[in-house]
């Protein structure tokens, strides 16, 4: 009986295989399945130094001739289910029925490998001969691989989202030759300036605190317990300053932490660590990559888009490409991508990328079947809910810079300041008072820890109205838009700021406000949506390696990159800026008084500052755009 079922699964599977770029499957694969597909072995492979990584081989059980493997690296475990397989298994479904051998391991020190755990390991010293790092893992366990398991092809492909992706650009630095493709997906670039761990040098401090503990407590995943059910009032009034951390909780056993304490500004250790510039020494895409990521990801939306910038310039192959969907976190790889928060996009955007591109891509690269399904930049258009491509990413053509200029009255415009007889630009600016006694929180409280979740996943899609009217946060909105401003491409805020103090944050995020009233969905009347966002720390404001005070009072501009993005804003719908100097506990609080090293900073180093934004002729803060043409 048992044989008889199986043949009727390998039947349906393999038989329909190459119909599976036009059709789904039937029936999803589910993990109950996968004994009757695969043979499992568990191995401990060698690596060049002698350490032996955990590592789980599943081999499909019939096959009509040699096949790939497809290699997942991970330090979250494997989280094997009832049968002894593991439930990553989940994510890559839609690439069962083409044939791979399915690779998924344990990465150094965690889990049940050997070795020592090092936080984004930084690549080694090329001239040492017996340095490991992430790349000599990856390389290791390939060769591996291709001696010790029967009927491969010779070729091998490697993705993942997150720190797996970051393993697989890792991989990128000094590739085995039989890796043929890999997808970084959601991979960080560089944790100073733009994931998980700082953005433009402020720190992100929920993330930072309970992923370093997650990680590095433990081998395996370990929770921080909070004391107080709303970690915002936790973070504020039992850590306080970040001085706290060490000195009441972890108490100098977390090296990450330490290397936050220990390097307050862009030295050597995170520009060692930033794995973008390695890739830009390359000067070639060494294998073709497919880069992931998704427009609200919380997490890691700066490192795919700039590995994909950094890859293209030496893309000569055509072989670097970028796919950007309405997704948040490694949103691509489970549910149906048909819903985000409180948005509809009208089609599974995530089902449609794991059966129609990510599984024809890594086909087309590793079997020789079909066709690379996109070429070059593939972007979701939200607002518009539309899949479009562009031969680059950002578009070269079709689009207009504008401006969104700040006035008075809260106003937003594409007009400028005009000059206003007898008021001088000094005068005219919007103010607020930043407390760091009293931070804007960055999502509505109580904020629960950020893992397990639910809530940290969709903040970005959190309805801007809870803070609109606090006197810390300042708006300025364009009046209902009477043809909808497609943008397509990156975006920049160009304040004018000044502060009382002498050191202080700026945070700005694009809105689209929708209409009062939504006939298909009265829910979303009047919400305010993020489009963009980021937080910008002025000690920074000329370099990252080396942090100056701020002239109190004086007037700065301040760029902040805002990333780059596809959204119509809609006929009706209004377009709004907020800054505001605090979103916590996301980021640290800003002692508004310059102290060389925030970790440091004591209690009464925490100051009130006046902050204002200008937008006169002289000093017309601003929102750049790119406006696709209609
Ligand atoms: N965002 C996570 C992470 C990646 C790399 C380093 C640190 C954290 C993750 O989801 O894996």
């Amino acid at each position: 009986m048992r044989f008889r079922g199986f043949r009727l699964i390998c039947f349906i599977f393999f038989t329909s295989a190459p119909a599976l770029f036009g059709t789904p499957p039937r029936r999803q694969i589910s993990m109950q399945d996968l004994p009757r597909i695969f043979k499992k072995l568990d191995v401990m492979i060698p690596m060049r130094d002698g350490v032996r990584l955990h590592t789980e081989i599943y081999i499909p059980r019939e096959s009509s001739g040699p096949l790939p493997f497809l290699l997942t690296r991970t330090p979250y475990g494997l989280n094997d289910d009832a049968n002894g397989y593991t439930r990553i298994f989940r994510l890559y479904r839609a690439m069962i029925p083409a044939g791979y051998i399915f690779v998924f391991q344990d990465i150094r020190g965690r889990y049940l490998s050997g070795g020592h755990f090092v936080m984004n390991r930084a690549p080694r010293n090329p001239a040492d001969p017996k340095a490991i790092d992430e790349s000599t893992d990856t390389y290791d366990t390939i060769a591996w691989l291709l001696k010790h398991i029967p009927n491969n092809n010779g070729r091998a492909g490697m993705l993942g989202i997150s720190y797996g992706g970051w393993l697989t650009t890792m991989a990128l630095l000094d590739p085995h030759p039989a890796l043929k493709a890999v997808s970084e997906q959601a991979s960080p670039a560089d944790m100073f300036l733009g994931d998980d761990f700082h953005h433009n040098g402020a720190f992100r401090l929920s993330y930072g605190f309970e992923y370093a503990a997650m990680m590095e407590t433990s081998k395996t995943n370990f929770h921080f317990a909070f004391s107080r059910y709303d970690t915002f009032e936790w973070y504020l009034l039992d850590l306080g300053p970040l001085s706290n951390a060490n000195a009441k909780y972890f108490h100098g056993t977390l090296p990450t932490w330490n290397d936050f304490v220990n390097h307050p500004n862009y030295d050597s250790f995170w520009r060692k660590q930033a794995v973008w510039p390695y890739l830009a020494r390359l000067h070639r895409v060494p294998v073709p990559n497919l880069n992931v990521a998704g427009w609200w990801d919380q997490e890691d939306f700066y490192g795919p888009v700039k590995i994909y910038e950094t890859l293209e310039k030496y893309d000569t192959r055509h072989v670097n490409d970028l796919i950007v969907g309405p997704w948040n976190h490694g949103g691509w790889a489970k549910g149906t991508g048909r819903t985000l928060g409180p948005l509809d996009f009208g089609s599974d955007t995530a089902k449609f990328f794991r059966e129609k591109i990510q599984a024809p891509w890594f086909a087309y690269w590793l079997k020789g079947e079909g066709a690379p399904p996109f070429k070059e930049a593939m972007v979701f258009i939200t607002g518009a809910d539309e899949w479009r491509t562009f031969g680059h990413w950002p578009p070269r053509r079709g689009v207009e810079e504008r401006k969104l200029y700040f006035h008075a009255g809260h106003r937003l415009s594409f007009d400028a300041p005009a000059a206003r007889s007898g008021v001088p630009a000094k005068v005219r600016f919007d103010s607020y008072i930043s407390d760091p006694a009293n931070p804007v929180p960055y999502r509505p409280r109580p904020v629960r820890p950020t893992y397990p979740g639910p809530r940290w996943p969709v903040w970005l899609l959190q309805d801007q109205r809870f803070v609109e009217f606090r006197p810390d946060t300042l708006t300025w909105e364009t009046k209902p838009l009477d043809h909808s401003v497609t943008i397509a491409g990156d975006i920049i805020a160009h304040l004018f700021a000044s502060t009382s103090g002498t050191d202080s944050d700026w945070i700005v995020k694009l809105i689209d406000v929708y209409p009062e009233k939504v006939a298909s969905k009265p829910q979303m009347g009047g919400y305010e949506l993020i489009i963009a966002d980021e937080v910008f720390r002025g000690r920074f404001r000329h370099s990252y390696r080396i942090p100056e005070p701020m002239t109190p009072n004086h007037i700065m501009p301040i760029t902040i990159d805002l990333h780059t993005n596809a959204h119509a804003f809609l006929s009706g719908h209004r377009i709004m800026v907020q800054v505001q100097s605090t979103w916590f506990p996301l980021i640290d609080r800003n002692p508004q008084k310059y102290v060389p090293n925030i970790f440091k900073a004591r209690a009464s180093d925490y100051q009130k500052a006046t902050e204002r934004i200008y937008r006169s002729p002289q000093y017309s803060s601003n929102v750049e755009i790119p406006v696709l043409e209609r």
